[in-house]
């Protein structure tokens, strides 16, 4: 049985920006060593599927980067597989971008079929999870099914954001409505499906036919192919599981690891999650500096008498002397001026806070209100960033001049467009 795997990782991922103005969402990095990519990665070589196309678009550069020859994954094959980053090209026919999620894997068509495969897995490349695919095919083929849509509850309130399906007998699905306005199950796609080749390959050609379609695997194909009688069954799934898709949630998915227990166990030799690592000396912590329940990776310096409570950090975080830094994740680099608090925030690479500054949170209150500082951004000294700001990425003390008081007020939203301060 040859399977393929197809990895989603184009999307603009607008809701998690600022971490995404510079990177796609698969490669934000995740819980201190990760990216968000490796977890899908991580379940298809912990499934045996050694196959696997990546179909990029919106700045493939940092995922290019992480996956290169796939080395980490055990994936640097050629003859049996291993990975392909397939960028958008030109073709003999005018092409635009592509439309949709069906699209683009239409356009890739030829790589796809490449091999034969009998199955083709078709998942998304910026979740969180630990899913063994082999029971997913084997459900598959026990129902004797030409397409399996695999599922998880959520709750009814944010069920508009997701598939939303209605199973009947042996869990065949019987209806299926993409972000439904007024949901009437909690039963969600995970945007994870298996198809028989033969099935896959008439429903996205049937598809590129349509007019009338946006080439969506949840907005059209899937429901396209219910209505033409193909035989779609739902695998219920039971684990964790979180699409990263906004800044609350990236934050609070890390949050869920630091609960105890984890929401996912990272220690798992059974199912190793697999990255590319970089070398960096180990992590020192001065005398007088207290560390709580956090995660802390490779070449992190925490100074004298800092506090780090409940916080995720990447490789090469540095923490000033007398800093507080709580309920937050740092990602590589990121350097915290002496005196700080940063509080409920997701500070970006090479981001330098000035001292004395304060970021997120200042009082108890209601809502998440995450504050997040985008990429390679130097805070001025004393600055005061308010709870659920997003500022962008690249800018200089100059740019925050225009916060006469010092103070950026919650929720602002700061140079979102490179290279220009602007305050929305
Ligand atoms: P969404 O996540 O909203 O819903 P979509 O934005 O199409 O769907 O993204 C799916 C995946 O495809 C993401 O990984 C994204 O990065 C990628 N992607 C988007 N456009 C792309 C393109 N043009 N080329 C390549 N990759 C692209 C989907 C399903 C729902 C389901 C949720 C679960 O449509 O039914 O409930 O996922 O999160
Ligand atoms: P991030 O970790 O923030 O996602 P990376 O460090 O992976 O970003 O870099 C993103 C992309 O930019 C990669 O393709 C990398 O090769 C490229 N890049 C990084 N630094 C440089 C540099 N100094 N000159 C040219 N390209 C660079």
């Amino acid at each position: 049985m040859k399977v393929k795997a197809i990895v989603l990782a184009g999307g603009r991922g607008t809701r998690l920006a600022p971490l995404t103005l510079k990177r796609a969402k698969p490669a934000v990095p995740f819980a201190g060593k990760y990216r968000i990519i490796d977890f899908t990665l991580s379940n298809c070589v912990n499934s045996n599927i050694f196959d696997i196309l990546i179909i990029t678009q919106y700045r493939p550069h940092s995922l290019n980067e992480h996956i290169r020859n796939g080395r980490p994954w055990d994936l640097d094959r050629g003859f049996t597989g291993g990975v392909h980053l397939l960028h958008p090209f030109q073709g003999l026919k005018e092409k635009d971008w592509y439309a949709g999620t069906a699209d683009a894997v239409l356009q890739n068509l030829n790589f796809v079929r490449h091999g034969v495969p009998d199955l083709v897995l078709v998942v998304s490349g910026d979740h969180v999870y630990k899913m063994d695919y082999t029971k997913l095919i084997r459900f598959h083929q026990s129902h004797g099914a030409d397409a399996t849509v695999c599922t998880v509850h959520v709750p009814l309130d944010q069920a508009n954001r997701f598939g939303i399906l209605e199973v009947g007998e042996e869990q065949r699905i019987e209806a299926f409505i993409e972000k439904p306005e007024d949901p009437r199950s909690t039963l969600a796609s995970m945007g994870v499906y298996l198809f028989n080749y033969k099935a896959l390959e008439r429903a996205l050609i049937d598809d590129g036919d349509r007019r009338d379609s946006s080439h969506d695997f949840g907005r059209d194909l899937i429901p396209h192919m219910l209505r033409g009688g193909t035989d779609i069954r739902a695998f219920p799934f039971s684990g964790y599981w979180v699409d990263v898709g906004m800044v609350d949630t990236y934050w609070q998915a890390q949050m869920d690891l630091l609960r105890r227990p984890p929401a996912m166990d990272l220690n798992d030799r059974n199912w190793v999650i697999h990255t590319r690592s970089e070398e960096r000396p180990p992590t020192r912590i001065a005398r007088g500096a207290e560390v709580a329940n956090s995660l802390i990776a490779n070449g992190v310096v925490i100074s004298k008498d800092a506090i780090v409570e409940d916080s995720i950090f990447s490789p090469g975080v540095f923490v000033g002397p007398g800093a507080r830094i709580r309920q937050s994740v740092l990602l590589s680099d990121a350097h915290i001026g002496a005196e700080s608090v940063v509080d409920r925030c997701i500070i970006d690479k090479i981001v330098a806070t000035g001292e004395r500054s304060t970021i997120g949170r200042i009082e108890e209150g209601d809502g998440l209100g995450i504050t997040c500082i985008g990429k390679s951004t130097h805070l001025p000294q004393n600055l005061v960033v308010g709870r659920g700001a997003r500022i962008g990425t690249d800018l200089t003390p100059e740019d925050f001049a225009v916060f006469e008081s010092g103070t950026v007020p919650d929720h602002a939203r700061v140079g979102f467009e490179p290279g220009r301060s602007k305050l929305y």
